[in-house]
């Protein structure tokens, strides 16, 4: 009796259906909504603008980048990096020693409190975690140090667009380096070099690093990390043989760290303000040559000791002697990446989320309508087999003919799906992962794909 199962589900909180999740989607798309993983965000209610350049982020989104947020974690925990967190409003006096209050223009939201003090809405905390370090640690026997926080950021630009990818409020992971020497500054330069390479290919991403000017941060050294997009704003010239560079086949330790470097290095690869045409030409044969556009998705910086001599940040070092401490720092736009995965892996009107940030691992859908719920019952028992196992699966039971269905994953784009309809025997169901064919499967087969 389906009827029974049936009901005693649909009102049990515990089973993720899809008619009962807070997952707007919609077919009204705002004119400014030009690229694509800005429609698509909107379209399934991942996001909701609040005002220019601002969002909140709804259930799916949220999830998503949380997952991003996680695997961002993980690799800078395992370069030695330690978390912490910094509030998002600072004081104006530090800036106001680093210079920088100044400089920062009109990017920078300015604040006064009821006291009439200055502060600010952080765009960066180069200078609050200065600060921090300069009032805590004042020999070198405690240096290294690596600290990094994820925050929320604020950056009044003048023209925020594309959604999350250029908006005013903006979610960032950014790492502060502290070292005694260059030579140990550079280390840790590379550390998280290595570090984010790991990460975006954890996110399904192939990133490039390229040379980078410094603009606002400073320093003389600077990657920028890229992935190719038409939609992307930077424009990047490169060599194409870069991308062979065989990631997989570094280690963290020193000696790897650099020959990691080096092997970049020996291939041009640069952003718009770096280039020059001779340079390209000089460099990389004609047939290897691209240029490109991609989108920006972390940006490292090596600046010596720009803030700590600025802020009179300095330790003893062993023979003594007062010496400022060596900087770097490190940023990774964790909600931009949301959308940049989107540009990357959206193909033939088709999402199709990396596994490691998908929303959900599975989702079942089984063909419905008012009389006949029996594939529901059907698709019930795999879901609790599923859940059993572990794994994130999402329950469509909508009542809606399958091709709709379909659309409607197609923009969901959660990587399989289980389809209980007219293919399906009694052990057998129809599994089909986005862009390739399905095939029949029993229970067991399924669970062992989706732990793989
Ligand atoms: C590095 C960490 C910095 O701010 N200070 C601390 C340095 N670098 S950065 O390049 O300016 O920013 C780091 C990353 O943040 C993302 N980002 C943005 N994301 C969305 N909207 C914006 N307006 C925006 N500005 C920067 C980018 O991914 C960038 O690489």
């Amino acid at each position: 009796n389906w009827k029974k199962t049936f009901y005693q589900y649909k009102y049990s909180k515990a089973v993720m259906l899809l008619s009962k999740l807070f997952i707007p989607i919609t077919k009204d798309l705002p004119a400014e909504a030009k690229i694509k993983s800005h429609q698509l965000m909107l379209r399934t209610g991942m996001i909701r603008q609040s005002s220019a350049g601002i969002y909140s982020w709804l259930p799916l989104g949220f999830k998503i980048m949380k997952k991003i947020e996680k695997i961002v974690k993980e690799e800078q925990n395992n370069i030695g990096a330690q978390e912490m967190l910094m509030p998002t409003i600072q004081s104006a006096d530090i800036w106001k020693e680093s210079g920088r209050y100044d400089d920062y223009g009109e990017e920078m939201l300015r604040i006064s409190d009821r006291q009439n003090r200055e502060m600010l809405y952080g765009p960066t905390n180069e200078e609050q975690i200065t600060e921090i370090f300069r009032s805590s640690i004042k020999s070198y026997k405690l240096l290294p140090q690596i600290l990094y926080h994820i925050q929320w950021k604020f950056r009044d630009e003048l023209r925020p667009r594309f959604g999350v990818m250029r908006c005013r409020e903006f979610y960032m992971k950014d790492a502060y380096s502290f070292d005694l020497s260059e030579n140990d500054a550079i280390l840790s330069y590379n550390k998280m070099f290595y570090a984010y390479l790991k990460t975006f290919q954890r996110l399904g991403l192939k990133s490039i690093p390229m040379k980078a000017e410094t603009g606002p941060i400073g320093g003389d050294l600077s990657h920028e990390f890229v992935i190719l997009a038409d939609t992307g704003e930077s424009k990047i010239y490169t060599d194409k043989r870069i991308f062979n560079v065989p990631i997989d086949k570094y280690k963290s330790d020193e000696s790897s760290l650099k020959k990691m470097r080096n092997d970049f290095s020996k291939f041009y690869a640069v952003t718009d303000n770096k280039f020059k045409a001779e340079d390209f030409d000089k460099n990389v044969r004609k047939s290897d040559q691209l240029q490109t556009k991609g989108i920006e998705v972390g940006h490292i910086f090596y600046f010596g000791d720009k803030y700590s001599k600025s802020m009179n940040c300095s330790v003893d070092s062993r023979d003594g002697k007062k010496t400022f401490v060596k900087m770097g720092s490190y940023g990774i736009g964790v909600s931009r990446l949301v959308a940049a995965i989107i540009e990357a892996k959206y193909v033939n009107e088709k999402m199709k989320w990396p596994i490691s940030v998908s929303p959900f691992d599975v989702v079942i859908i089984p063909a419905v309508n008012k009389n006949d719920k029996s594939n529901m019952t059907k698709a019930l028992k795999i879901y609790k087999e599923l859940k059993k196992k572990g794994i994130d699966v999402l329950l469509d039971d909508a009542e809606d003919n399958i091709a709709n269905k379909f659309k409607k994953h197609d923009l969901l784009g959660i990587p399989f799906q289980i389809i209980v309809g007219s293919k399906a025997t009694k052990d057998k169901f129809e599994f089909k992962e986005i862009d390739k064919k399905s095939q029949m499967l029993n229970l067991n087969k399924i669970i062992k794909l989706l732990k793989n």
